[in-house]
């Protein structure tokens, strides 16, 4: 089982290996005893790159490659990475969706002094939990200039069984050098627009944030459409999938013709499976589903997006010995089934829940209207109110989207329970980025557990940029 996991990660995590540098009994610092320490060097560095088509550009990369090499551990593995930061500016890693200790969460000025241009930080923290997860740059347009990779933490002991494996990066590309729209010249100084409401104070023109770029290319693990690598399957093979949206400002509806695709993870954690024709992906968002190769031919896994049309992203699904030249795609209809968070319910029950939490908070999310800035509660990061907490407190989070645009909305060193209804709280799935679609109201829930500054951010990293963040406090006990 799974001894063909790395076969597709191999062409753009060859050197992941070689990074790997030791593997040695725990120091001092470390409690418990048979933890392994898996140490990984990366250093930030532009480099050109080309990603399969097309031309030639400088990227902001992990050791030269993008994405970042794959980081690889297993459930209580102790990771730590050493960054070298040979950029021209500060940087960061952030462990997006692991409730790591907040000292290493990696968010510039609110965990940890930004790395300088020239030095080293070091990163450790226990792999924990088993799933699939981000490591991304969280220092301003980085992440969409190429610093993010897979992070994935395999169970102590499997309980799946699935013959391949596969991890696939969904990106969102502007080919130019720097990359993202720190590509694209800022515009000149204009008169203030209105519908900035409810803001403590007036931004310069200078500040004022960049709108998202126009992506001229979409690719899978670093590969353009036409260079993206196939999957193989055997037929019979049961093929788990490692969906990862690392994109900066890209959702991606996915479907895979001639096959079901079965959702079984949601940022890493257990769902009853789920079977679904179309699945949707936001930006910071993990999915694990499965598939039965159970009808031999070429088939495509192509991505959407609304307004962008069908086809952005084609990644072939070949059965070994079929010749059959022309690939089948995915038609996309609007009767199509599509999974809901409110379809999937949580492989464990909780049992640690009742009703009703100690503390509820207000989230409006608004912007985008007449305004380059976009608002929690009608506030801009970082004059945005803080969450207030106290540790032990069960804190329900209603979100109210009051703008035209979705907004994936991410928290920081905690997961939540997504609060369904119609189901008993005990199945409420376990998540640690959640779309909050135009004009939505929905709320999450998360117990106060692990003390420190978190940051809670719209993941869409314009969004994020031009405001729509905030801060996590715990009260000091
Ligand atoms: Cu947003």
């Amino acid at each position: 089982m799974n001894l063909n996991r790395r076969s597709f990660m191999k062409y753009t995590a060859s050197t992941a290996a070689g990074l790997w540098i030791s593997s040695c009994l725990p120091d001092k610092a470390i409690s418990k005893i048979n933890q392994t320490v898996k140490e990984f060097h990366f250093t930030a560095v532009q480099t050109r790159v080309n990603l399969g088509s097309g031309k030639d550009f400088v990227a902001w990369t992990y050791n030269g490659q993008v994405p970042g090499p794959e980081i690889r551990v297993r459930e209580g593995d102790i990771i730590r990475v050493v960054l070298k930061n040979n950029l021209p500016e500060d940087t960061t890693i952030h462990w997006h969706g692991i409730p790591l200790p907040n000292p290493m969460d990696g968010v510039p000025n609110v965990t940890q002094k930004p790395v300088a241009p020239g030095e080293t930080f070091v990163y450790e923290f226990e792999a924990r939990p088993a799933g699939s997860f981000i490591y991304h740059s969280h220092f301003k347009l980085q992440l969409d200039q190429g610093l993010y990779g897979p992070l994935i933490i395999e169970p102590l002991s499997e309980t799946e069984a699935y013959d391949q494996e596969y991890t696939l990066l969904l990106e969102d590309w502007v080919l130019q050098d720097v990359g993202g729209a720190a590509a694209i010249r800022r515009r000149p100084a204009g008169p203030m627009m209105g519908g900035r409401m409810g803001m403590r104070r007036q931004f310069p023109t200078s500040q004022m944030p960049l709108p998202e770029p126009v992506y001229d290319g979409y690719a899978v693990n670093g590969r353009l459409l036409s260079a993206i690598y196939p999957i193989v399957v055997n037929k019979g093979d049961r093929v788990k999938l490692r969906l990862i949206n690392p994109s900066s400002a890209t959702e991606y509806y996915l479907s895979l013709a001639g096959h079901v695709l079965t959702v079984t993870h949601v940022d890493g954690n257990p769902i009853k499976p789920v079977p679904t024709e179309v699945l949707r992906i936001g930006m910071g968002e993990r999915y694990d589903v499965r598939f039965n190769a159970n009808n031999p031919g070429k088939w495509l896994l192509a991505a959407m997006e609304t307004g962008l049309g069908e086809g952005m992203l084609r990644i072939p699904v070949n059965y070994r010995g079929i010749k059959r030249t022309q690939s089948v795609g995915p038609i996309f209809r609007q009767d199509m089934l599509l999974a809901n968070y409110m379809d999937f319910t949580f492989a464990n029950l909780w049992g640690d829940i009742t009703l009703p939490p100690d503390r509820s908070i207000y989230q409006t999310l608004s912007g985008g209207m007449h305004s380059s800035f976009w608002t929690i509660n009608g506030q801009v990061y970082p004059e945005t109110d803080a969450l207030r907490v106290q540790k032990g407190e069960r804190v329900r989070l209603i979100y109210g989207n009051h703008s035209m645009m979705p907004h994936p909305m991410h928290l920081h060193g905690h997961f939540f329970k997504i609060v369904n209804p119609a189901i008993p709280p005990d199945m409420w799935i376990l998540k640690d980025t959640l779309i909050v679609d135009p004009m939505q109201q929905i709320a999450v829930e998360f117990t106060a557990d692990n003390p420190g500054k978190w940051l809670h951010h719209c993941h869409n990293l314009y969004h994020m940029e031009a405001g729509m963040a905030n801060v996590v406090h715990y009260a000091q006990s």
